[in-house]
């Protein structure tokens, strides 16, 4: 069903109906279509829209976005609607997105629910509005409002919308309001459409450019709407919908929107498979280690409502783990995300003790303790000895073997890993790590606690780094690489940061901590192919005590604390190390950086996927991007592979084996794809 109409008396009831969200297909257009005239012919005196459970209508169907557009098209249907003699008012329930709330300015009145949301996120799918979006709101909120609901996308409240001018009114049954609403009172209200636009700003263009270009840079949608906004101010309506319309089909088809699109059915298809067994229902969970880590699991437990034990190993640490999770309450308030008794119910639900029995009855344990394999496994056995035989065991290990962590103890079945990204209760990333004896069960209780703390998880098997290190310390060795070779770290950055990284590798490295890669080196020695070529500059700042951030100086000097400055003395590192080496510098354009860097990790990935380690490109592409920051609009990573062409990476990859045949060895997922002309994203092992 799409919409079911019904009347009552000279009222006509028109409910929106696709379920979960009314998203707006074409069944949904032509029966809006066939509405108007349907009420014209009955000769009613108003026709109320709403939508059926708990949206008014989530904006048109993205599904529908890759094929050709079919008629009737929304800006037709809209048009009809607001030029109807019959005048149609929206009852808003719920959430109002992109198409769906451009019905809603289409319509003669607004009346919205307290919960509803209103707002025009077609940015966020790399479009603009493409039914009036851009030229109706504005009509009614003025430039300024209606500048960042289209170039930003964020939805206003009710209580916003109705400051802005955007609604009318805000009730708690608005189908009942609307129906109350004066007939001669609705029929003196001027359609959208007639409405002036507002006078040319040019500070308003001026701020949401500048918004935009730290905000999204890269990003051709905001900007484009943008546009919009300034051309419709001195075009008739008319003609401005034209050109809103034929910008909208433009982007529909171009990478960025292709990009968006997939990022967005990625995110959603990120869920529990279907052969798990039914999930538990966790009320509580036992943290173990409350150092930063450990802290933002907790916090993040906390905050989906549950019961955390977070068990240390002394007093001393018991102090700093409770110390740590109040820190983070306290930000949650003083950045207003959480009243003052939120934080309270926060405190009381957090119990930090030495003793393991306190945990006893647990289902789910999660270890954030020191990366020591030792450390680990003692923490294990003390967690076999005191949680039920039935509760599952959880590592949030970066790069430890799980299933050596797992035959530790009584039963590896209920072992599996659970890596949270720093800071855990922001990032979204959770790679869910199947051990070889990982039970349906424990795999099933991974996905409940994804599932509550709303994060995307992503299954992934046991490798040094699993699936998103694995990738990144590949990356960091082709930036050290280029670095030895004539770069420098902040020439990488900046290429880097231009490709759409918030922050290059060697900034990042700097945050982390030089000593977290360095330990992960010394890990590899012993099984680091000898004929591989190794970079010795990074070992070397450690050496030099250069250990990032926190001590003032790493790749980049912080002096006071302050801001990155570059620093001579490690581009003479390089120039030093090279010279050792005998290697003749090279200078890298922009463009070659970047593709020197992604191709390394395109490459590496495919190995992932190889092996089994990843379960599908989608699923690399929702860690590159939710875990490390890969820039959304390109994909993901192996979205963005397919984008450059699997032949083209192909051809790149092995043109640069001439260098160096050993780190530029062609996985065989591409050449198999190459051969069987197919994207990484269809790839099926054979
Ligand atoms: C647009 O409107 C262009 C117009 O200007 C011009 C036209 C000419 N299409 O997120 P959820 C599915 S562009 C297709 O898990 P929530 C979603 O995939 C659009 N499907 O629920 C999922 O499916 P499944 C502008 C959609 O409660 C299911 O609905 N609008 C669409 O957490 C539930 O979704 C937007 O950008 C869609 N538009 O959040 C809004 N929307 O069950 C996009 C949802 O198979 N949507 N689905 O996995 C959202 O932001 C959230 O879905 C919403 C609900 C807040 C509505």
């Amino acid at each position: 069903m799409s919409i079911t109409k019904t009347v009552d008396g000279r009222t006509g009831f028109v409910t929106l109906d696709n379920p979960p969200v009314n998203a707006i297909g074409q069944p949904m257009r032509q029966a809006l279509l066939d509405a108007v005239t349907w009420a014209e012919q009955q000769d009613l005196d108003r026709v109320i829209v709403t939508g059926a459970g708990r949206a008014f209508a989530a904006g048109a169907d993205a599904r529908e976005f890759d094929g050709d557009p079919l008629e009737p098209h929304l800006p037709d249907v809209l048009d009809r609607i607001e030029k109807s003699f019959v005048p149609w008012i929206a009852a808003i329930n719920g959430v109002a997105l992109g198409g769906g709330a451009e019905i809603a300015l289409a319509c003669r009145m607004r009346i919205a629910s307290p919960k509803a949301q209103i707002g025009l996120p077609e940015v966020t799918l790399g479009v603009v509005p493409g039914a009036g979006g851009t030229q109706r709101a504005m009509r009614l909120t003025g430039l300024e409002t209606a500048l960042e609901m289209v170039a930003l996308g964020k939805p206003l409240r009710a209580d916003e919308a109705l400051k802005a001018g955007l609604i009318h009114a805000i009730e708690d049954d608005p189908v009942g309001a609307a129906d109350m609403v004066n007939t001669e009172e609705l029929s003196c209200v001027v359609p959208t459409w007639e409405l002036p636009a507002p006078e040319h700003d040019e500070g308003a263009f001026a701020a949401i450019r500048e918004t935009l270009a730290k905000r999204s840079p890269g990003q051709v949608a905001p900007l484009r709407a943008v546009d919009a906004v300034e051309k419709g101010l001195s075009l008739p309506f008319d003609e401005a919908m034209r050109l809103e319309r034929a910008t909208f089909l433009e982007l529909k088809q171009g990478d960025q929107a292709r990009a968006l699109r997939h990022m967005f059915f990625a995110e959603r298809a990120a869920k529990a498979p279907d052969d798990l067994p039914p999930a538990p229902t966790l009320t509580e969970v036992a943290v173990v280690g409350g150092g930063t880590m450990g802290a933002g699991i907790a916090y993040a437990c906390l905050s989906a409502r549950l019961a955390v034990t977070l068990l240390e190993t002394d007093e001393d640490g018991v102090a700093r783990a409770q110390a740590n999770v109040g820190k983070l309450i306290d930000a949650g308030v003083s950045r207003g995300r959480l009243t003052e008794e939120a934080a309270q119910a926060l405190r009381d639900r957090l119990t930090c003790t030495t003793d393991y029995s306190s945990a006893a009855n647990a289902p789910l344990a999660i270890e954030a303790a020191f990366e020591d394999m030792a450390v680990k496994k003692e923490i294990f056995a003390k967690l076999d000895a005191a949680l039920s035989p039935g509760a599952i065991l959880a590592t949030n290990t970066s790069y430890l073997d799980v299933d050596e962590i797992a035959a530790s103890t009584k039963d590896p079945s209920r072992v599996l890993g659970l890596h949270f990204f720093a800071p855990a209760h922001i990032m979204r990333l959770l790679e869910i790590v199947k051990g070889a004896k990982t039970s349906p069960e424990a795999l099933a209780t991974g996905y409940a606690l994804g599932k509550l703390l709303r994060k995307v998880p992503v299954l992934a098997g046991v490798c040094d780094g699993f699936i998103g290190n694995r990738i990144y310390s590949r990356y960091r060795e082709a930036a050290d690489t280029v670095f030895m070779d004539g770069s420098t770290p902040w020439e990488i950055d900046e290429a880097m940061e231009a490709f759409g990284y918030a922050m290059g590798p060697y900034e990042v490295a700097d945050l982390s901590g030089l000593d977290i890669g360095y330990a992960a080196r010394r890990r590899q020695d012993a099984t680091r192919d000898p004929n591989r070529r190794y970079i010795p500059i990074a070992d070397r700042m450690v050496e030099l005590g250069k250990l990032g951030k926190k001590v003032g100086a790493g790749w980049y000097r912080y002096p006071g604390g302050g801001g990155k400055v570059e620093d001579p003395i490690v581009a003479d590192l390089a120039l030093e190390e090279a010279h050792f080496a005998g290697i003749e510098r090279t200078e890298y354009s922009e463009d070659e950086i970047v593709e020197r860097l992604v191709l390394a990790m395109i490459n590496e990935a495919a190995d992932v996927l190889a092996e089994g380690i990843a379960q599908s490109a989608a699923d690399i592409d929702l860690v590159t991007v939710f875990g490390y920051g890969f820039p959304r609009w390109r994909g993901g990573l192996m979205h963005y592979a397919d984008t450059l062409g699997v032949a083209h990476v192909v051809e790149r990859i092995t043109a640069l084996q001439s260098e160096d045949p050993v780190a530029w060895k062609l996985s065989p997922v591409l050449a198999n794809c190459a051969e069987r002309n197919v994207t990484l994203a269809d790839w099926t092992p054979a």
